[in-house]
Protein backbone atom coordinates (compact mmCIF):
# COMPACT_ATOMS: atom_id res chain seq x y z
CA UNK A 1 0.00 0.00 0.00
CA UNK A 2 1.07 3.61 -1.04
CA UNK A 3 -0.56 6.64 0.82
CA UNK A 4 -0.34 9.48 -2.08
CA UNK A 5 0.25 13.34 -0.14
CA UNK A 6 -2.52 14.79 -0.75
CA UNK A 7 -1.99 17.92 -2.76
CA UNK A 8 -1.93 20.94 -0.46
CA UNK A 9 -5.24 23.25 -1.30
CA UNK A 10 -6.74 19.66 0.19
CA UNK A 11 -4.27 18.68 3.10
CA UNK A 12 -5.58 22.05 5.10
CA UNK A 13 -8.96 19.50 5.33
CA UNK A 14 -7.06 16.28 6.52
CA UNK A 15 -7.88 17.16 9.95
CA UNK A 16 -11.31 17.24 9.44
CA UNK A 17 -10.82 14.27 7.27
CA UNK A 18 -9.29 12.17 10.46
CA UNK A 19 -12.46 13.38 12.76
CA UNK A 20 -14.77 12.54 10.33
CA UNK A 21 -12.93 9.27 9.26
CA UNK A 22 -13.53 9.15 5.65
CA UNK A 23 -10.62 7.39 3.58
CA UNK A 24 -10.53 6.68 -0.24
CA UNK A 25 -8.76 3.66 -1.82
CA UNK A 26 -8.28 4.72 -5.53
CA UNK A 27 -5.76 3.00 -7.93
CA UNK A 28 -3.44 4.60 -10.34
CA UNK A 29 -4.82 8.58 -11.08
CA UNK A 30 -3.94 7.42 -14.85
CA UNK A 31 -5.60 4.53 -15.59
CA UNK A 32 -8.53 4.19 -12.79
CA UNK A 33 -11.46 5.59 -14.10
CA UNK A 34 -14.13 3.88 -11.98
CA UNK A 35 -11.58 5.79 -8.89
CA UNK A 36 -11.94 8.57 -10.79
CA UNK A 37 -15.61 8.90 -10.24
CA UNK A 38 -15.92 9.25 -5.71
CA UNK A 39 -12.87 10.87 -6.14
CA UNK A 40 -13.93 13.89 -8.15
CA UNK A 41 -16.78 13.64 -7.02
CA UNK A 42 -15.52 14.47 -2.94
CA UNK A 43 -12.87 16.80 -4.54
CA UNK A 44 -15.76 19.05 -6.22
CA UNK A 45 -18.06 18.66 -2.98
CA UNK A 46 -15.11 19.71 -1.02
CA UNK A 47 -16.18 16.59 1.44
CA UNK A 48 -12.58 16.13 3.21
CA UNK A 49 -11.05 12.52 2.78
CA UNK A 50 -7.25 10.94 2.93
CA UNK A 51 -6.26 8.96 -0.12
CA UNK A 52 -5.15 5.74 0.04
CA UNK A 53 -3.22 4.42 -3.14
CA UNK A 54 -2.88 1.02 -4.50
CA UNK A 55 -1.13 0.34 -7.86
CA UNK A 56 -2.72 -1.78 -10.32
CA UNK A 57 -1.45 -4.50 -12.17
CA UNK A 58 1.49 -5.48 -9.48
CA UNK A 59 2.22 -8.64 -8.15
CA UNK A 60 0.89 -7.45 -4.92
CA UNK A 61 -2.42 -5.68 -5.96
CA UNK A 62 -4.68 -8.12 -5.42
CA UNK A 63 -3.60 -8.33 -1.58
CA UNK A 64 -3.38 -4.77 -1.23
CA UNK A 65 -6.78 -4.23 -2.58
CA UNK A 66 -8.25 -7.00 0.23
CA UNK A 67 -6.88 -4.98 3.04
CA UNK A 68 -9.88 -3.02 2.19
CA UNK A 69 -12.35 -5.22 0.27
CA UNK A 70 -13.34 -8.40 -0.10
CA UNK A 71 -14.83 -7.60 -3.36
CA UNK A 72 -11.43 -7.63 -4.67
CA UNK A 73 -11.93 -4.12 -6.52
CA UNK A 74 -11.35 -0.22 -5.93
CA UNK A 75 -12.86 2.34 -5.28
CA UNK A 76 -13.59 1.50 -1.36
CA UNK A 77 -14.78 4.50 0.77
CA UNK A 78 -13.83 3.82 4.97
CA UNK A 79 -15.94 5.73 6.82
CA UNK A 80 -15.31 4.42 10.29
CA UNK A 81 -16.28 1.21 11.10
CA UNK A 82 -18.00 0.98 7.62
CA UNK A 83 -16.89 -0.02 4.21
CA UNK A 84 -18.39 0.54 1.06
CA UNK A 85 -17.44 -0.47 -1.94
CA UNK A 86 -18.42 0.17 -5.65
CA UNK A 87 -18.42 3.95 -7.13
CA UNK A 88 -21.81 4.37 -7.04
CA UNK A 89 -22.88 2.94 -3.85
CA UNK A 90 -19.98 5.41 -2.63
CA UNK A 91 -21.72 8.42 -4.26
CA UNK A 92 -25.55 7.64 -3.10
CA UNK A 93 -23.68 6.98 0.55
CA UNK A 94 -21.75 10.62 0.25
CA UNK A 95 -25.14 11.91 -1.25
CA UNK A 96 -26.83 10.36 1.74
CA UNK A 97 -24.25 11.62 4.39
CA UNK A 98 -23.81 15.32 3.22
CA UNK A 99 -27.59 16.13 2.32
CA UNK A 100 -26.41 20.23 2.45
CA UNK A 101 -23.88 19.63 -0.58
CA UNK A 102 -26.81 18.77 -3.00
CA UNK A 103 -24.45 16.41 -4.92
CA UNK A 104 -27.68 15.18 -7.18
CA UNK A 105 -30.02 17.45 -8.70
CA UNK A 106 -32.51 18.99 -6.30
CA UNK A 107 -35.20 18.72 -8.55
CA UNK A 108 -36.90 15.10 -8.65
CA UNK A 109 -37.49 14.32 -12.41
CA UNK A 110 -33.79 15.90 -12.85
CA UNK A 111 -32.60 13.52 -9.58
CA UNK A 112 -34.61 10.12 -11.43
CA UNK A 113 -32.37 11.44 -14.58
CA UNK A 114 -29.40 11.68 -13.41
CA UNK A 115 -29.33 8.76 -11.19
CA UNK A 116 -30.32 6.94 -14.21
CA UNK A 117 -27.70 8.34 -16.97
CA UNK A 118 -25.28 7.09 -13.76
CA UNK A 119 -26.66 3.49 -13.87
CA UNK A 120 -26.43 3.67 -17.50
CA UNK A 121 -22.65 4.29 -17.28
CA UNK A 122 -22.23 2.51 -14.26
CA UNK A 123 -23.79 -1.13 -15.90
CA UNK A 124 -23.45 -0.68 -19.80
CA UNK A 125 -20.76 1.03 -22.60
CA UNK A 126 -18.53 -1.92 -22.33
CA UNK A 127 -17.72 -1.13 -26.37
CA UNK A 128 -16.08 2.04 -25.00
CA UNK A 129 -14.87 0.49 -21.84
CA UNK A 130 -12.91 -2.18 -23.33
CA UNK A 131 -11.72 -0.59 -26.86
CA UNK A 132 -11.02 2.93 -25.20
CA UNK A 133 -9.86 2.29 -22.35
CA UNK A 134 -8.69 5.29 -19.89
CA UNK A 135 -5.15 6.49 -20.25
CA UNK A 136 -4.54 9.62 -19.76
CA UNK A 137 -1.19 10.88 -20.07
CA UNK A 138 -1.62 8.55 -24.08
CA UNK A 139 -2.85 9.94 -26.96
CA UNK A 140 -4.78 7.69 -28.74
CA UNK A 141 -6.20 9.71 -32.12
CA UNK A 142 -8.72 8.03 -34.11
CA UNK A 143 -8.40 4.30 -32.38
CA UNK A 144 -11.18 2.27 -30.91
CA UNK A 145 -13.75 2.76 -33.15
CA UNK A 146 -15.37 -0.79 -32.48
CA UNK A 147 -18.77 -0.98 -33.91
CA UNK A 148 -19.76 -1.30 -30.06
CA UNK A 149 -17.19 1.88 -29.10
CA UNK A 150 -19.24 4.03 -31.89
CA UNK A 151 -22.76 3.06 -30.52
CA UNK A 152 -21.63 3.96 -27.16
CA UNK A 153 -20.15 7.54 -28.41
CA UNK A 154 -23.79 8.09 -29.84
CA UNK A 155 -25.77 7.34 -26.53
CA UNK A 156 -23.23 8.99 -24.75
CA UNK A 157 -23.72 11.97 -26.80
CA UNK A 158 -27.37 11.97 -26.63
CA UNK A 159 -27.47 11.52 -23.07
CA UNK A 160 -25.10 15.15 -23.00
CA UNK A 161 -27.21 16.45 -25.62
CA UNK A 162 -30.43 15.93 -23.80
CA UNK A 163 -29.05 17.24 -20.68
CA UNK A 164 -27.73 20.21 -21.88
CA UNK A 165 -30.63 21.10 -23.53
CA UNK A 166 -32.47 21.07 -20.40
CA UNK A 167 -29.07 22.88 -17.97
CA UNK A 168 -28.65 24.99 -20.91
CA UNK A 169 -25.22 25.01 -23.32
CA UNK A 170 -22.79 26.64 -20.88
CA UNK A 171 -23.89 24.46 -17.81
CA UNK A 172 -23.47 20.92 -16.53
CA UNK A 173 -25.22 17.91 -16.71
CA UNK A 174 -27.65 19.41 -14.54
CA UNK A 175 -26.59 22.95 -14.33
CA UNK A 176 -24.64 22.94 -11.17
CA UNK A 177 -21.33 20.27 -10.94
CA UNK A 178 -23.26 17.19 -9.76
CA UNK A 179 -22.40 13.32 -9.45
CA UNK A 180 -23.64 13.13 -13.23
CA UNK A 181 -20.90 14.85 -14.21
CA UNK A 182 -17.97 12.96 -12.10
CA UNK A 183 -19.64 10.04 -13.05
CA UNK A 184 -18.81 11.19 -16.74
CA UNK A 185 -15.34 12.34 -16.44
CA UNK A 186 -13.38 9.24 -17.36
CA UNK A 187 -15.70 9.52 -20.70
CA UNK A 188 -14.08 13.12 -20.67
CA UNK A 189 -10.92 11.77 -20.70
CA UNK A 190 -11.32 9.09 -23.10
CA UNK A 191 -13.06 11.25 -25.70
CA UNK A 192 -10.15 13.63 -25.61
CA UNK A 193 -7.03 10.72 -25.35
CA UNK A 194 -8.80 9.13 -28.46
CA UNK A 195 -9.90 12.32 -29.98
CA UNK A 196 -13.37 11.75 -30.44
CA UNK A 197 -15.36 14.28 -33.11
CA UNK A 198 -18.18 15.57 -31.11
CA UNK A 199 -20.84 18.16 -31.73
CA UNK A 200 -19.29 21.69 -31.14
CA UNK A 201 -21.66 21.95 -27.76
CA UNK A 202 -20.34 18.34 -26.48
CA UNK A 203 -16.97 19.36 -27.29
CA UNK A 204 -17.23 22.52 -25.28
CA UNK A 205 -18.43 20.50 -21.90
CA UNK A 206 -15.84 17.96 -22.73
CA UNK A 207 -13.24 20.62 -22.09
CA UNK A 208 -15.66 22.55 -19.21
CA UNK A 209 -15.20 19.02 -17.55
CA UNK A 210 -11.96 18.96 -17.82
CA UNK A 211 -10.98 22.12 -16.37
CA UNK A 212 -13.35 21.39 -13.24
CA UNK A 213 -10.67 22.43 -10.30
CA UNK A 214 -11.74 18.81 -9.09
CA UNK A 215 -10.91 16.95 -12.59
CA UNK A 216 -8.24 19.33 -13.47
CA UNK A 217 -6.66 18.03 -10.18
CA UNK A 218 -6.92 14.65 -11.10
CA UNK A 219 -5.64 14.85 -14.32
CA UNK A 220 -2.48 16.47 -12.58
CA UNK A 221 -2.39 13.67 -10.59
CA UNK A 222 -2.03 11.22 -13.32
CA UNK A 223 0.04 13.56 -15.07
CA UNK A 224 3.20 13.12 -12.15
CA UNK A 225 2.23 9.35 -11.57
CA UNK A 226 5.55 7.59 -12.73
CA UNK A 227 3.95 4.04 -12.49
CA UNK A 228 3.39 2.21 -16.06
CA UNK A 229 0.78 -0.55 -16.93
CA UNK A 230 2.61 -1.37 -20.29
CA UNK A 231 -0.79 -3.20 -22.00
CA UNK A 232 -2.45 0.18 -21.69
CA UNK A 233 0.50 2.55 -23.17
CA UNK A 234 0.05 1.63 -26.64
CA UNK A 235 -2.41 1.10 -29.25
CA UNK A 236 -2.12 -2.45 -31.38
CA UNK A 237 -2.72 -1.90 -34.88
N1 LIG B 1 -18.22 -1.49 -10.71
C1 LIG B 1 -17.05 -1.24 -9.91
C2 LIG B 1 -15.83 -1.45 -10.78
C3 LIG B 1 -14.52 -1.30 -10.03
C4 LIG B 1 -13.32 -1.80 -10.83
O1 LIG B 1 -13.44 -2.57 -11.80
N2 LIG B 1 -12.13 -1.35 -10.39
C5 LIG B 1 -10.87 -1.79 -10.98
C6 LIG B 1 -9.92 -0.60 -11.14
S1 LIG B 1 -10.56 0.66 -12.23
C7 LIG B 1 -10.16 -2.73 -10.02
O2 LIG B 1 -10.28 -2.59 -8.82
N3 LIG B 1 -9.40 -3.69 -10.52
C8 LIG B 1 -8.66 -4.58 -9.68
C9 LIG B 1 -7.51 -5.22 -10.35
O3 LIG B 1 -7.27 -4.90 -11.52
O4 LIG B 1 -6.85 -6.03 -9.72
C10 LIG B 1 -17.16 0.19 -9.34
O5 LIG B 1 -18.01 0.94 -9.83
O6 LIG B 1 -16.47 0.54 -8.38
Amino acid sequence: MQTTELDPTLSQTLGNAEKNGLKLVIANKNYSSWSMRPWVAMTAFNIPFQEISVLLDRSDTTAQIAHYSAAGRVPVLLAGETVIWDSLAICEYLAEQFPEKKMWPEDVAARALARSICAEMHSGFTGVRSAMWMNIRAKFPGKGRTLDAQADIGRISEIWENCLALSGPSQYLFGEFSIADAYFAPVVMRFRTYDVVLAPALDAYVERVAAHPAVAQWIAGALAETDHIEKYDSYPD
